[in-house]
């Protein structure tokens, strides 16, 4: 299929899965020769996440509301982030006036529960409002091969193995001495003092991201007691604010990665380490249940399990032990799996080319 125009349009709730997300997808799709306007209403993040930008990507801040919108091929809408009434109004227009209509897809949030495999590509016409009659597909991303799949540009686990692990660790100014290395990029898990106590028990290094997990770990800090970390085996390093590029390569730096929300996630996979993740909240705890999931999905032992049951506040107890190994094998494992399959951004060129641009 050749290049198509598309319109990502995102609207940044909290947090920077958002868009962290939409600019992997953005750039991901400009590699394979397609155009792409980013809509974004709050673009500051792209500031520190993608400072050099990328070529083919079209960064546009706003809703997209007060322009005189001019549709292309194909509007994503991320995470059912509402289209202004001028936008919807222009698709329709340019659906009477082309031969085709302008492709509406919603790009859902990512989950391993069974309904993502029952509800990925399904199609909802617009019944009324400034859309009437159009058709809204759904793609969702997932874990199976009956999903939307995951975003994984193609050179990633070629860019992976050729990584050097020393070198950069001297590119971030921290002196490390080949100690056992973990990551933590985390809202506020309940049990990170307890955490922080386990981490000390022998020589480790910590790379602390910044914002809510360097906020966090420094209200943990203020409350260890004095004797917590005396023979300083633990030694913690807090990282500014990582490119995207320069993120994968933290994860890839790491023996075992606490990663949250969803980009992360899925990069932790593709980096293989040994992870635990801390689940966004949801109301009505939604997000128990798409733990346990995932949880099922990854093929978690029973260890891996209660551990993080216990770090999302599920389950009130002690931390038992970080099983690296084994949770390391699990990683590879379920990486392996995933790399058997097509990756998100050529399913869902495939599902364009087959249902919206013939
Ligand atoms: O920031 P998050 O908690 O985002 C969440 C989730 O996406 C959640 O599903 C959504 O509902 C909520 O936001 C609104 O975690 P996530 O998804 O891992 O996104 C983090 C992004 O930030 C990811 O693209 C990596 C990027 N990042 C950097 O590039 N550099 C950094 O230094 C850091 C800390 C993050």
């Amino acid at each position: 299929m050749g290049g198509l125009r598309w319109d990502i349009f995102c609207h940044v709730v909290d947090n920077f899965g958002d868009i962290g997300i939409c600019w992997r997808l953005a750039t991901q799709l400009a590699a394979r020769q397609q155009s792409v306007r980013l809509w974004v209403d709050e673009p500051s993040a792209l500031a520190w996440m993608a400072p050099a930008g990328c070529p083919g990507v079209q960064v546009l801040a706003g809703s997209g509301a007060d322009v005189a919108y001019e549709p292309g091929d194909i509007v994503i809408a991320a995470f059912g982030c509402p289209l202004p009434p001028n936008v919807l109004a222009a698709m329709v227009r340019a659906g009477q006036q082309r031969d085709r209509r302008v492709g509406w897809i919603n790009l859902e949030y990512l989950s391993a529960e069974p309904y993502v495999a029952r509800s990925h590509g399904l199609a909802s016409p617009v019944p009324g409002g400034a859309a009437a009659g159009v058709h809204k597909w759904f793609f969702f991303p997932g874990f199976t091969a009956d999903t939307g799949g995951l975003l994984r540009e193609p050179d990633l686990l070629q860019r992976r193995l050729r990584f050097d692990r020393a070198a950069w660790f001297a590119s971030q100014g921290i002196a490390w001495a080949g100690e056992p290395v973990v990551s933590l990029f985390c809202y506020e898990p309940p049990v990170l003092d307890q955490w922080l106590a386990a981490m000390a028990q022998s020589p480790r290094r910590l790379l602390v991201t910044d914002g809510r997990a360097a906020s966090a770990l420094r209200g943990a800090l203020a409350a260890m007691p004095a004797s917590w970390n005396r023979d300083q085996a633990l030694k913690i390093s807090f990282l500014p604010l990582l490119s995207q590029v320069e993120f994968d390569h933290l994860l890839w730096a790491a023996d075992a990665n606490f990663v949250r929300g969803e980009d992360s996630l899925v990069r932790a996979l593709w980096s293989g380490a040994a992870l635990v993740w801390q689940a966004y909240a949801q109301s009505d705890a939604a997000h128990h249940a798409k733990l346990d999931a995932f949880l099922d999905w990854l093929h978690a032992p029973a260890s891996l399990r209660r551990y993080h049951r216990i770090w999302n506040g599920i389950e009130i107890a002690p931390l038992p032990d970080i099983e690296m190994t084994q949770w390391r094998a699990v990683v590879e494992a379920a990486r392996a799996r995933l790399l058997a399959q097509e990756d998100l951004v050529s399913r869902l060129l495939g599902f364009v080319a087959e249902k919206l641009v013939k």
